[in-house]
C-alpha cells in the first residue's frame, strides 16, 4: 500500500453565497473525472473540495437575506453537497473553512508568518472589490471598476496587517520560469509574470477590521484574517498541516494538480506559492487554470434559470449526460459556450446514436441469435476483426496519454474511436445476414463475441467520466459481480469476457430527445402556436396531400428476380403491375433475400419514379421496404389476393 503512487487533486473551495451554476460544476466534474481516472489506473488518490465561508461578501449577503450568517451559509453548503452527490462527485474530503480544524491551523500559519517577520502592522487606504474579495490599485482598475468582475470597487481605510510579498517575488519568478508545468496551460504563465511580477509585487493586506465574519488574528482580536489567506490554506489544513497528526499531509503534499478557473489564477500562482515559500513547504506541482463556461447572450435571465441549474439538468438528462457534455464539449483550458441546443445535440449524437445504439443492437442480436449466451469466438484473420481488436487495445493507452496532459476532451475522443469502430464493425459484418445462413453460425458467434468484448472495453474506460453508464452496462454484460473484468488492468489483453457468460439487454442507456420539445419545456421557448416562425419550423420537412398524391403507389407482383452481375448487393427484379409488359427494377436486396424467395410476393411499389441505370441495368421504379435499426431489410408485402397494379393511397 505504502509504495503505491499517490495523486492529490483539489478544486477551489466555493463561496456559499449563491446557488452554484453549471459553470462551477465544470471545475468539480473535471477534478472528479481526473481523480476517478487515477484511482482506476492504480493510484492512491486524495480529492479535496469544500466551501470558502468567510469574508465581507458572505456576511453582507446573509444580512441581505435577513439570516444569521452561520445559518445562511449552512443552508447553501447543504445544497452544494447535494449537488455534488447528484453529480457523482466522489471527493475524499470536503473542507469547510468554518470548521475548527481549519480555523486552528490557519491561526498557527498566521502566527508563524508574524513571528518570522513576514507580517507587519500598518494602515490600508485603498480600493477593494467585495464580490471578488480583492485589493486593487488605481492603476489596475478597468474604467474605474474591478478588472476581474467589472463591478464597483470600494474605498477602504482601516488598520491592517500586511504580508511582505516582495521578499519572495524573485524566487517565485524563478520557480515559474524553471518549472514549465507549474502553471498550465502554458499560455497563462506570461500573463502572471508580465502583469503582476514584473511591475513589482506590492505587499498584500492580510487582515480586515470593518467586519467580524472570519478567523480572528490570534494576538489581535480586532482583526480577522483576509479571506484569501484563510481560503488558500485549506489545501494543506485539510491534510492536517500544522497538526500533530499530519500523516495525510506527509503522504500527499505537494498537490499534483490544483484545478481552478482562470479568474483566480493570480491568487493561486502568486499569493499561494509565496505563502508556501514562507512556510518552507514545497509548491504544488501544477496549478491548472481552466477556461470559462459562458452562456449564450440572452440566456441568463432568471426566467431561463432552469437551463443552467446543474441539479435540474442532471435530474432531467442524467448526471452522466451532463458530465459527458461538460468534459467533452470544451477542450480543457479553453473557454466554451453552454447552450441547451449543443447539450441535446451531444446527447442525441454521441450518447444515443453512437454509444446507446451500439449497446442495444449488440445485445438484441446476442439474445436473438444466441439466447443471450455468449458464443465461443473462432479465431479469424478477418481484417475487420483485426481492426476492432487493435483499436480496442490501443484505446486505453491513448486515453491515459491524454489524461496525463489534462486533455479530458481528447481522452473522450480517443474513447469514442472505439465506439465508432464497433458500430462500423456491425455495419461491415451485417450479422443479420450471417444469421440467415446456418453455415455461418460460427462467424456470427465470433462477431457477437467481439462486439460484447468491445463494449466491455468501452464500459471500463467510461468509468471515470460517466460512472453510472458502466454500472448499468455491467448487468447487461453479465459482469455485475466481476471486478476483475471491470478493471483497467483487464484491458491489457483482448478476450477477457468468457464464452458462456449470460448477457441480457437492458433499458436503453440514452433515449433520443426531441430538441424542440426540450427547448420549449426547459428553456421556456415559445410554444408553436404563438409565433409564425415556430409554425414554419414545425411544418419544415412536412408535405401536403398534393405532394403525397404525386407519388404513384401501386401493388406489384414479383414475377422474377436474379442477381445483378458483379454486385453483392443488387438484384434485378421483374414486377407485374397489371400493365401489358412487366417492369424491371434494380433493388439493394441481395444481402437480405435469395432471388427465388422473392418470386410470387406482392409488394408496395413506386410506379412513377424517373427511370435510372444502376450498374448499367435499367430500373423503372422502386420496391418499398423497411430497414430496422440493425440494418435488416424487409419488403412491405401485401395480401397476395390484391390485384397487381392496384392503387395505394
Ligand atoms: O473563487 N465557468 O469561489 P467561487 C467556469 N472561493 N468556471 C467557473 C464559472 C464559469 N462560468 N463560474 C465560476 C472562489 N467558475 C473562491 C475560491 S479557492 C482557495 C477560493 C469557477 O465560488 C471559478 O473560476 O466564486 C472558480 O474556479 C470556481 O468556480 C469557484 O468560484
Amino acid at each position: 500500500m505504502l509504495d503505491k503512487k499517490t495523486f492529490y487533486i483539489t478544486t477551489p473551495i466555493y463561496y456559499p453565497s449563491n446557488k452554484l451554476h453549471v459553470g462551477n460544476s465544470y471545475t468539480t466534474v473535471a477534478a472528479d473525472a481526473m481523480a476517478r481516472f487515477k484511482r482506476l489506473t492504480g493510484y492512491r488518490v486524495w480529492f479535496l473540495t469544500g466551501t470558502d465561508e468567510h469574508g465581507q461578501k458572505i456576511q453582507r449577503e446573509a444580512e441581505a437575506a435577513g439570516k444569521p450568517t452561520a445559518d445562511f451559509v449552512n443552508e447553501i453548503v447543504d445544497w452544494i453537497k447535494e449537488l455534488w452527490y447528484e453529480l457523482d462527485i466522489a471527493y475524499d474530503d470536503f473542507i469547510r473553512t468554518s470548521e475548527q480544524r481549519h480555523k486552528e491551523r490557519v491561526s498557527k500559519i498566521f502566527t508563524h508568518f508574524y513571528e518570522q517577520g513576514d507580517i507587519y502592522k500598518g494602515k490600508y487606504e485603498g480600493l477593494y472589490c467585495t464580490p471578488c474579495e480583492a485589493y486593487w490599485t488605481e492603476r489596475q482598475l478597468d474604467e474605474g471598476n474591478c478588472p476581474d468582475c467589472g463591478r464597483k470597487v470600494e474605498l477602504i481605510d482601516e488598520e491592517a496587517y500586511f504580508f511582505r510579498m516582495s521578499r519572495y517575488a524573485d524566487r517565485l519568478q524563478e520557480h515559474i520560469e524553471s518549472h514549465p508545468e507549474f502553471i498550465l496551460p502554458p499560455s497563462r504563465k506570461n500573463e502572471m509574470i508580465n502583469n503582476f511580477l514584473k511591475p513589482g509585487l506590492e505587499d498584500l493586506c492580510v487582515s480586515r477590521t470593518s467586519f467580524d465574519w472570519g478567523i480572528p488574528v490570534p494576538y489581535d482580536q480586532d482583526h480577522v484574517i483576509y479571506v484569501w489567506l484563510d481560503a488558500l490554506s485549506n489545501y494543506i489544513t485539510a491534510l492536517g498541516y500544522g497538526d500533530e497528526n499530519d500523516n495525510l499531509y506527509r503522504e500527499f503534499w505537494p498537490a499534483d494538480v490544483q484545478l481552478i478557473g482562470k479568474d483566480i489564477l493570480r491568487f493561486h500562482t502568486i499569493y499561494w506559492p509565496i505563502f508556501l515559500m514562507a512556510l518552507g513547504e514545497p509548491l504544488p506541482k501544477t496549478v491548472f487554470g481552466h477556461g470559462w463556461l459562458m452562456l449564450q447572450e440572452g440566456k441568463m435571465s432568471k426566467s431561463k434559470g432552469n437551463a443552467i441549474d446543474p441539479r435540474l439538468l442532471a435530474a432531467r438528462y442524467s448526471s452522466d449526460a451532463l458530465r459527458y457534455f461538460l468534459l467533452r464539449e470544451i477542450p480543457f483550458g479553453q473557454d466554451g459556450v453552454f447552450s441547451l441546443e449543443s447539450f441535446i445535440t451531444r446527447i442525441n449524437n454521441d450518447l444515443a446514436n453512437d454509444l446507446g445504439n451500439l449497446v442495444s443492437r449488440t445485445l438484441t442480436m446476442a439474445e436473438r441469435y444466441f439466447d443471450g449466451v455468449l458464443p465461443e469466438p473462432v479465431s479469424s484473420d478477418e481484417s475487420t476483426d483485426e481492426k476492432l481488436r487493435s483499436v480496442a487495445l490501443h484505446a486505453p493507452g491513448a486515453v491515459e496519454a491524454e489524461m496525463d496532459q489534462m486533455k479530458i476532451s481528447d481522452a473522450l475522443i480517443a474513447l469514442w474511436e472505439l465506439v465508432r469502430t464497433s458500430n462500423r464493425y456491425i455495419d461491415d459484418n451485417m450479422p443479420w445476414n450471417l444469421a440467415k445462413d446456418p453455415e455461418k453460425k460460427d462467424r456470427l458467434g465470433t462477431v457477437i463475441y467481439n462486439l460484447i468484448e468491445s463494449i466491455r472495453f468501452i464500459a471500463v474506460m467510461l468509468q471515470p467520466f460517466m460512472p453510472r453508464t458502466p454500472e448499468s452496462t455491467w448487468p447487461q454484460l453479465g459482469l455485475e459481480n466481476n471486478p476483475e473484468l471491470q478493471s483497467w488492468d483487464s484491458l491489457k489483453t483482448w478476450g477477457g469476457i468468457k464464452p458462456g457468460t449470460v448477457v441480457k439487454r437492458g433499458e436503453d442507456l440514452f433515449p433520443r430527445l426531441n430538441m424542440q420539445a426540450e427547448l420549449r419545456e426547459v428553456r421556456g421557448d415559445k410554444p408553436a402556436e404563438e409565433t409564425e416562425t415556430r409554425e414554419q419550423e414545425e411544418h419544415e420537412g412536412l408535405i401536403t396531400l398534393e405532394d403525397f398524391q404525386k407519388v404513384d403507389l401501386r401493388v406489384a407482383e414479383i414475377v422474377a428476380a436474379e442477381k445483378v452481375p458483379n454486385s453483392d448487393k443488387l438484384l434485378k427484379v421483374d414486377v407485374n403491375l397489371g400493365e401489358k409488359n412487366t417492369r424491371q427494377v434494380v433493388a439493394g436486396l441481395a444481402e437480405h433475400y435469395k432471388p427465388e424467395d422473392l418470386t410470387g410476393k406482392s409488394v408496395l411499389f413506386v410506379a412513377n419514379l424517373k427511370p435510372v441505370k444502376l450498374r448499367g441495368v435499367l430500373s423503372q421504379g422502386m420496391l418499398l421496404a423497411a430497414t430496422d435499426p440493425e440494418g435488416e431489410i424487409t419488403l412491405t408485402t401485401v395480401d397476395q389476393k390484391t390485384t397487381p397494379g392496384s392503387r395505394v393511397s
